[in-house]
């Protein structure tokens, strides 16, 4: 237990990744307490909510536990992952979630930054997707995730060099709202929390939930789903996928 801290003042929620010795890697456990916030939040009429690290260090999110992924043979991002359901969690919750970005963020917390309806950062964030390091088919939703919100050159990018993105570009293409200097970052999410808070709230869970809806209703045919599924069974059932996972666990660089 505690790996998240949670505050709750005027209206606004605040959830703080609290597991530093592991880079605040998104495990099963801390996501369990997220989503116990976001619940105790929704019951006290949160009409706004912020995502932060409480170590404003280095680094705010690692990413999906990759200890706890599967390590073979088994979709690694199934539809019940925790990880899943917190980026469904963050997306239904009915008033603003704002991400604050201090440091790095990798892989999955990439798809829960993107998944927040509004991202500040200061100018030393980063920003990586990480699949191909562990030879991981993502998801269909989470790159419908990445499609709706960046152009497809840029999610391309993303997703084929895994490569991070600096603040200054990730403003540029969009991925932030904005970058705001370090000393002045608590103030700029926390001032934007406030101003929601005095519009109705009734009206932005209505936007937010009618832009949801339309941005991911992606109609497909059960067969092309079938078609999509099989090309990502080919990969989690494949060499690659067993090599990037056992080569994370034993700390040395993947031959693909
Ligand atoms: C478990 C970790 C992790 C971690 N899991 O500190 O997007 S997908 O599809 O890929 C999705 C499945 C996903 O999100 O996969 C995870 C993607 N994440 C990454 O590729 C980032 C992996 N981590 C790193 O590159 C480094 O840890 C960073 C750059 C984040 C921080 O480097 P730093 O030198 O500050 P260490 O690498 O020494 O890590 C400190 C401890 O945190 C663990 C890591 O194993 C180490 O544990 P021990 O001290 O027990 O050895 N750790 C880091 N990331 N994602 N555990």
């Amino acid at each position: 237990m505690g790996f998240v801290k949670i505050t709750f003042e005027d209206s606004v929620g605040t959830i703080a990744f609290d597991r530093d010795a592991k880079r605040n890697a998104l495990s099963a456990g801390l996501i369990a307490e997220a989503m116990a916030a976001l619940e105790e939040f929704q019951a006290k009429g949160a009409r706004a909510v912020v995502l932060r690290s409480a170590t404003s260090g280095k680094v705010w999110s690692a990413g999906h536990d990759v200890g706890e992924l599967p390590h073979a043979d088994v979709d690694p991002l199934p539809y019940n992952d925790p990880l899943e359901q917190l980026l469904r969690a963050v997306k239904a919750f009915p008033a603003p979630v704002i991400a604050m970005v201090h440091g790095s963020v990798w892989g999955g917390a990439c798809d829960l930054v993107l998944s927040c309806d509004l991202v500040y950062c200061e100018p030393t964030a980063t920003f990586a997707v990480t699949p191909v390091t562990l030879g991981l088919p993502y998801s269909m939703s989470g790159l419908l995730n990445f499609m709706s919100r960046l152009p497809l050159n840029i999610v391309k990018e993303m997703f084929f060099s895994a490569e991070p993105i600096p603040a200054e570009r990730a403003e540029l293409v969009g991925l932030v709202n904005r970058v705001v200097p370090s000393a002045e970052l608590e103030e700029a999410v926390y001032g934007m929390a406030r101003t929601v808070t005095t519009r109705s709230g009734a009206a932005i869970a209505s936007a937010k939930e009618t832009l949801r809806v339309l941005s991911e209703s992606t109609p497909i045919a059960p067969t092309t789903f079938e078609y999509l599924h099989n090309l990502r069974r080919e990969v989690y059932c494949g060499p690659d996928y067993r090599e990037g996972v056992a080569a994370f666990l034993e700390k040395r660089t993947p031959r693909f």
